[in-house]
């Protein structure tokens, strides 16, 4: 085809384009942001119910948002090392995929004021969750209230997990961590003496300080590499997993409510549905595949980030039970409504404002709204709406664009490799 025919092809197409375009709603699936400049935001969460959202920072501060007043200027806890709130070794420890990473608030939060922080700490290096009290402010905890629950030791700064969550019904806390990290750990989490490579679960009303407190044992789940950010659906108390892969596959795991304990997620003897090997035989006898795989080379994916299954109020955007996720590596917004389906559906969200980059959750707000946290300091609101439509029309519309000026590459693969290069050297939930 001649550089004439082309050009007048696409300015055919163009035209055609321009008068099949559905009505404009600009702006109608954009994610609104709502925080930025913030120092390493790693995730959001709210007591139920509670209309602020605390959003944790990695170096060990808790901050709060109100809609009508944006961050509050004094943090709800200040861990950091800095702050002189904590002594080493207990301060939050950000070497390699350290820090604070996670939070939980006791289901009893109204009365009891408890919350749960896991971060990394130490020398050497070890996981622990510490229990903090809210003080006489509703808006500002008490430090002096730290009080450690349970540690254990770490072998490497990497595959640390991320998230604890109470289970919306049982009142157990949970916990998943990942293999430890590094090579030689990965046998840890096919090890049953091992607490690393596993969802663990804590009855706290066995808990008596100082002593620290026991998981449960045998663990509840094995087999997990990092599962770095997981969720309960909080509807059926079904548990969502993403656990990052190593060299191939990124997973999403589900481990239906009331399961029995002992179920095997696999690594390292499995990577997704393919086998590892990682010293062991290949044998799938009685092991748990994800419900959903993406392929490093053909999704350009290098670290999923597991997000939330939506149980808010009723919205346009995301349908009651789909669940939200993305990849640290390429920041798609994809749903699956499992267990009807594990086809993952692109909403097409964007951001209003700044950029997706280097995201790290898409957790709840008391109410149920999803918020997406971006490592770079900024945090979104999912929409309340999204364009199926437009969205479609505008994939459609590229893709013959690209077919007519013979790219061999789509502009969204061409973003996804880009955000996948720029990324690679920094990405630090996505070791190998
Ligand atoms: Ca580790
Ligand atoms: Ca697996
Ligand atoms: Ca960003």
């Amino acid at each position: 085809m001649s550089r004439v025919l082309v050009s007048r092809g696409t300015a055919l197409l163009a035209l055609v384009l321009v008068s099949l375009a559905p009505p404009s709603d600009a702006g109608a699936q954009d994610a609104t942001r709502i925080a930025s400049g913030l120092a390493a935001p790693i995730f959001a969460t709210a007591p139920v119910g509670d209309s602020r959202l605390f959003i944790v920072e990695r170096n060990g501060r808790i901050l709060i948002y109100t809609a009508t007043q944006g961050i509050l200027p004094a943090p709800f806890l200040d861990y950091r090392s800095v702050s002189g709130n904590c002594a080493a070794p207990d301060c939050p420890n950000t070497n390699g995929e350290g820090g604070l990473l996670g939070l939980a608030f006791s289901p009893t939060y109204e009365s009891d004021g408890f919350f749960y922080v896991y971060y990394t700490t130490g020398n050497p290096f070890a996981s622990r969750i510490t229990r903090f009290s809210v003080g006489p402010n509703p808006d500002i905890a008490d430090p002096t209230t730290a009080t450690v629950v349970w540690t254990t030791p770490q072998p490497a700064t990497n595959h640390n997990g991320g998230t604890l969550a109470f289970h919306p019904t049982n009142g157990l806390l949970y916990l998943a961590t990942g293999d430890g990290g590094g090579a030689a750990a990965r046998d840890n989490s096919q090890d049953d003496d091992s607490e690393l490579g596993k969802v663990l679960r804590f009855d706290l009303s066995q808990f008596n300080p100082p002593a620290q407190l026991a998981p449960e044992f045998p663990y509840y789940a094995k087999g997990l590499r990092n599962p770095f950010r997981w969720s309960f659906d909080r509807a059926t108390g079904d548990m969502y997993l993403g656990d990052v892969g190593e060299q191939v596959r990124e997973e999403i795991n589900v481990l239906p409510d009331g399961s029995a304990a002992g179920i095997n997620f696999g690594w390292p003897i499995m990577e997704g549905s393919e086998c590892f090997g990682g010293g062991m035989a290949c044998d799938m006898t009685g092991l748990t595949l994800p419900v959903v795989e993406y392929d490093h080379a053909q999704d350009m994916v290098q670290s999923v980030t597991g997000g939330s299954v939506y149980r808010g109020p009723p919205i346009p955007a995301l349908a009651d039970g789909e669940y939200l996720h993305t990849d640290y590596a390429n920041p798609f917004m994809n749903v699956i409504a499992w267990p009807s389906s594990n086809t993952p559906v692109d909403t097409g969200i964007q951001p209003d404002a700044g950029s997706f980059n280097s995201l790290v959750a898409i957790s709840e707000g008391g109410s149920g709204a999803l918020y997406i946290v971006d490592l770079d300091g900024e945090v979104f609101r999912v929409p309340e709406t999204r364009a199926k439509p437009a969205a479609a029309f505008a994939v459609l519309a590229l893709l013959l664009l690209s077919w007519l000026r013979g790219a061999s590459a789509s502009p969204a693969m061409r973003r996804a490799h880009r955000v996948l290069q720029s990324s690679a050297s920094s990405n630090a939930w996505a070791s190998r």
